[in-house]
Formats: structure tokens, sequence, C-alpha cells
């Protein structure tokens, strides 16, 4: 069984407030498609956050189906397997599967009912059997559900009398792996033991942390080509750098079972990103002046010509109150090629002081009151020039999630205490 492992596509980002970066996910795309024409895995999977927020714009629902009916006409046989990642919709991925399931393509939203175990054929929603093995498909959840999750397993188990490979995918993030790249202060990513996730798969393909990594192998982040024993646990890595901390090398795997129990080949395929991230003057000096920061882009600007760029600035320098609004006019002639993030690195501080620059308080009690408060946090967001918003962003998706999860859970434990 051979497939191709891929996630955290986050399809109609906007990044820095500014940049849309479809031109960068077509880049991303053509790599694919060539590589499921070269590969013709079984199947490719893509382990949640195919899109960057719940209600993307009707381009980004044009981009998304463009791009996959394009894979599936690339090379038909293929099964594309599609979970929900935290940033997507779960029941607008779901409401679509029905018609993507004539092209092979499945779709799976939103996670199994508190009363799953009664339903018949419910397995049926979450496992996909394919000739020459099972993939057990989980979107995102949020707190732990080891029963679920063993009884889908006991049942591919049950079937699976050829010792066929067995694959599983969701979207968490595993205790001990490595978050390099999340900031774990604000989206403050919740983990799950390893333990909890079940016995019986072969290869768990996993989306949610954005490092491509294997869980127990973290040595081998930068390893072209490694076989393993199964169970194999592993993150593909996000498909673009979602935010400039992901220094890392961005790839898709080719994933290789050759049955239940036995060897997990894996081999990494590099992306090449359109734009790249580079921090002026470098990641070991800073500007001491805005003047020289000012010339350091220009250089860039003559030079590259093309990426993303942040400063690093000594924390003494005093920055003119308009300096991001002239870096925005010494850039405009390069038409977004040239992109900037505003938040700057500030070095030769004390933690605690850098902390009191990079986090920007609000009232939670103002907050409280408001009805929209990411809009009034938009709104105002001027005020707090080091705000990142995509993180604020990021943490109120995962604030609702939460809400959601516990109105679910109300509702479930309200329903059983009617009926007992
Ligand atoms: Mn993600």
């Amino acid at each position: 069984m051979k497939i191709l492992h891929t996630a955290d596509i986050h399809l109609g980002q906007i990044i820095y407030q500014n940049y849309e970066r479809s031109d960068e996910h077509d880049y991303y795309f053509s790599q694919l498609e060539q590589w499921c024409r070269e590969e013709q895995p079984d199947a490719l999977i893509v382990s949640g956050d195919v899109f960057d927020i719940q209600q993307p714009s009707a381009a980004t629902w044009k981009t998304f189906t463009d791009k996959f009916v394009h894979l599936h006409r690339t090379y038909p046989e293929m099964h594309i397997v599609i979970v929900a990642g935290n940033h997507d919709s779960a029941s607008r991925i779901q409401s679509h599967n029905a018609i993507w399931e004539l092209a092979n393509v499945h779709l799976i939203g939103t996670p199994p009912p508190a009363d799953f175990a009664t339903l018949e054929g419910w397995e049926e929603h979450f496992v996909i059997k394919l000739p020459s093995g099972y993939i057990v498909a989980l979107p995102y959840m949020t707190g732990e559900r080891t029963s679920m999750i063993q009884t889908l397993l006991d049942y591919v188990a049950a079937d699976n009398i050829e010792e066929k490979p067995v694959i599983m995918t969701g979207h968490l993030a595993v205790t001990g792996s490595d978050m390099t790249g999340h900031d774990l202060d604000i989206g403050n990513v919740r983990t799950q033991e390893i333990k909890s996730l079940g016995i019986g798969f072969d290869y768990l393909a996993l989306g949610h942390i954005h490092k491509p990594q294997t869980i127990g192998h973290e040595g081998d982040c930068m390893e072209a080509d490694v076989t393993y024993l199964a169970p194999v646990i592993r993150y593909a890595g996000s498909a673009l750098h979602v935010s400039c901390d992901e220094t890392y090398p961005h790839t898709v795997s080719v994933v290789e079972l050759d049955r239940h129990r036995g060897n997990v080949h894996i081999r990494q395929l590099r992306i090449n990103e359109l734009r790249h991230f580079y921090i002026l003057p470098s990641e070991q000096t800073s500007y001491a002046r805005a003047e020289d920061a000012l010339e350091g882009i220009r250089q860039f600007a003559e030079g590259k010509g093309r990426g993303y760029i942040r400063l690093q600035v000594e924390s003494k320098t005093s920055l003119p109150s308009d300096f991001n609004q002239m870096v925005y006019s010494l850039i405009e002639p390069y038409h977004g090629e040239l992109r900037y993030n505003p938040k700057i690195l500030w070095t030769g501080i004390q933690e605690n002081e850098a902390a009191e620059i990079v986090k920007p308080k609000f009232e939670v009690a103002e907050i409280q009151q408001m009805t929209d408060p990411l809009l009034f946090i938009e709104k105002t967001q001027h005020q707090y020039p080091e705000l990142d918003m995509d993180e604020v962003r990021e943490a109120f998706v995962e604030i609702e999630a939460e809400i959601k999860r516990m109105a679910e859970e109300n509702k479930s434990s309200r329903k059983r205490a009617t009926q007992n």
C-alpha cells in the first residue's frame, strides 16, 4: 500500500493582514500533482486544515474544487482522503462529501456523535476500505475519544483477515511532538497521549503540528528516506510556511507499507516554496537605526526582490511612529512580491521586558461585553503594533471549538438525564 501524506494546507490564508497566498498554493499544488502522477499512490491523505478559516470565500472554495478535481483527473485510480482540522468547518466539509465521493474523494468533517455505537453502519463513515488496505479517517476532535477510536480499529481488525496495512489519519497534537513554529502562549495546543489513540494502526498520518516529524525519531526531520517497523506516527508538516517561525523545510511524505505489522518506508519530497522567509539584516545581527533598516530593505528589494521579510532591531532603537508605513511605501513598487511582517524582532532585552512588548493587554471584562471581540481587535490593531493577528485569530478558532464541544457535551448529558 502506498500513500502520499500531506497536511495543513491552509487555503485562503491571509498572512500579515495583507497578503493572500493563492499563487503560493498554486505552486504547491503543481508539485503535488506531479508527485501523484509519478508515484501513483493508492491514496492521497490530507490530514486536516485544508482551509485557513471556517468560512472560506467563494474564491477559496473554487480553488479547493479546481485543485482536487485536477488531482483526481491526474490519476483517477487514486483515492483522496481529506479530514477536517481545527481551522476547517466540520459541517461544511461534511456537507460536500456525497458529491465528492463520485470522484473517489472522501471528505470527513464531523466527528461521530456521542451515541455512535448504537447507529447502524456508522463505521463505514470513518473507514475507507481500499483493495490494498484500510484508512481510518478521523476529523479534528477536542478531548480524548479513545474508546471510539479503538472500536473503529477493532472493526478493521475483524475484517482484515488478509493482514493488509492499516492507516489511520487525524488532526491533533501528540504529547512529545516538536512544536517549533507554534506559539504556545496564545494558541496553547492541547496534547494527547499516544496510548489514547488506540492499537491496531500501522501508520498514523497526522496533521496539526506544522513541523514534519516521526514521533520517537525526531532526528529524521531532514532524512529523505527511512524504514521503521510499524506502528509509525508521523506529521507530514504544513504545505507552506504558515508563519515566519516555521524555518524548517516543508515536505510531502511518500509512505509504503508491505503488510499489517510490517515495515513502513517513508520518503520525503521537498516542497519548493514560491516565496521564502528572511530576517534582515540576518538572524545573528540587528539594526540599530531606522535608516539602516530602511536601507537594508531597499538593498534586499533590489537584490532578491521576492519573499517575506521581517526586521531584527536593537531594543534601544527608537523607530518613528510611522515606521511601518515607511516600509510599506518602500516596498510598494514590488507589487506584493516583496512582503513585510510588521512584527519586529527586538534584540538585547530581558525576557520579561520582551513579554511586555509582544503581549498587548486587553481587559477581559471589556472583551466579554462585546458581540464580536475579534472585529474590535482588528479595528484597533494599529494601537498594538506588536500584535500578531494570525495568532489572535487562531486563538479565537480554538476558543470557538472549545465552546462548541462544551455545548455538545452539555446537550448529550442533558439527553441522557431525560432518558434516565
Ligand atoms: Mn494547521
